[in-house]
């Protein structure tokens, strides 16, 4: 009976709390006022789409979605930022949500009263509808989280050289399922990639094969021009050559071309046990929309904090 009540009551007691309009009655206007801050730095810079996709995305992989990725190292803590595999979260990601907070917190009524957390969920989703991606109502009522560390980064985030298991168990153990994690990782059709991420695949993959097999030969000396050896450690390019600024399933074809960027990304279509999904999803853009929004609505609820382990941040960059 006790763990019925548990159970059977409190199905997720880590989602239960979210839901859409959370904000109804205590800032009814939030998500316009977000959608327009967002809109603004979107007419500014591009990058604003990938770099909110992927802050969301490290936000909620480490510790929780909950904007502890935000939150800037001081002299006694180095934050979850500054984490070498950070390096890459571009600026304009942070300034959409500094931004967005600016304009909510404008507004007497919701001034400290819209958590960071929810604010980055809210533009992530705004960044996908501007950039051609699916409309989806947000799920909202997370608290930002009171913990931030360098430390809790490590081993939290998949990385480029990662298999299908490896993969798969990671998202796994974040609640996601398979398909979730092949979905979320179309978000690779917008933004960009530092050579370094992928520069073993096409010089120093193995003795016996200095390219990557499972790569497209014209693509493979497209990158290597791109990324000569001696390349600039700064330089980054794009990782959908095709439709950079579209959120579509072009990742998806790309994969069938092996164009996918790294080995995380083309291991999709080369495993057959991801492969027919892939093919699907290249074929059907709304098969694949339905999944990424299922998927990313569910990304958002992993470790999302309450009143007891977590408050709303005045500054999103400063704890309270
Ligand atoms: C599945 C495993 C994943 C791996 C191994 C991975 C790895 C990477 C790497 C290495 C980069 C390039 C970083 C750089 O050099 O600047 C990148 C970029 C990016 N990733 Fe992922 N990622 C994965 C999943 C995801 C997911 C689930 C999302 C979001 C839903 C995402 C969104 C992005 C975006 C938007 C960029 C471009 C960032 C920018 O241009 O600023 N990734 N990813
Ligand atoms: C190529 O890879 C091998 C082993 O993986 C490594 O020892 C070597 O330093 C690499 N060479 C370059 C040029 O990166
Ligand atoms: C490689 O990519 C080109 C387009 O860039 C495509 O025409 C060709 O079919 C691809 N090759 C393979 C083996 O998929
Ligand atoms: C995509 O799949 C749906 C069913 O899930 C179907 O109704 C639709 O016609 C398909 N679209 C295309 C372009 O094949
Ligand atoms: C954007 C950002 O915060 N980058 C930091 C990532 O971590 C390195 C240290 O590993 C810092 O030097 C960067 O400033």
């Amino acid at each position: 009976m006790s763990v019925c009540l548990s159970l059977c009551l409190f199905p997720h007691t880590t989602s239960a709390a979210l839901r859409q309009n959370y904000y109804a009655k205590i800032c009814p206007n939030v998500e316009n006022i977000v959608r327009d801050a967002v809109q603004k730095k979107f007419q500014q810079t591009f990058v604003t789409v990938p770099a909110t996709i992927r802050l969301y995305f490290h936000d909620c992989f480490v510790r929780g979605c909950d904007a502890s990725v935000i939150v800037a190292s001081t002299a006694n803590n180095q934050a979850e930022k500054d984490n070498p595999i950070n390096l890459s979260l571009a600026g304009d990601g942070f300034d959409t949500v500094i931004k967005a907070k600016a304009a909510v917190d404008a507004n007497s009524q919701c001034k400290n009263k819209v958590s960071c957390a929810d604010i980055l969920a809210m533009a992530t989703r705004d960044v996908i509808a501007l950039s051609g991606g699916p409309s989806y109502a947000v799920e909202l009522g997370r608290m930002d989280g009171l913990i931030s560390t360098a430390a809790s980064v490590n081993g939290k985030l998949p990385l480029p050289t990662f298999n299908l298991d490896q993969l798969t168990s990671l998202f796994a153990s974040n609640g996601l399922s398979q398909r979730d994690m092949i979905a979320l990782s179309a978000a690779h059709t917008v933004g960009f990639s530092h050579c370094s991420q992928f520069s073993n695949r096409i010089y120093n993959f193995s003795k016996q094969n200095p390219v990557d097999p499972t790569l497209n030969k014209t693509y493979a000396s497209e990158l290597q021009s791109e990324c000569p050896k001696d390349v600039d450690p700064q330089v980054a390019i794009e990782m959908d050559p095709n439709t950079p600024q579209k959120f579509d399933n072009m990742y998806f074809k790309n994969l069938l071309q092996g164009m996918g960027l790294f080995t995380s990304d083309e291991v999709l279509f080369t495993d057959t046990r991801s492969k027919p999904t892939v093919n699907r999803w290249a074929r059907n853009a709304t098969n694949f929309q339905k999944a990424f929004v299922s998927a990313i609505t569910r990304m958002g609820r992993i470790g999302v904090k309450n009143s007891k382990n977590g408050n709303i941040r005045r500054d999103c960059a400063v704890f309270n």
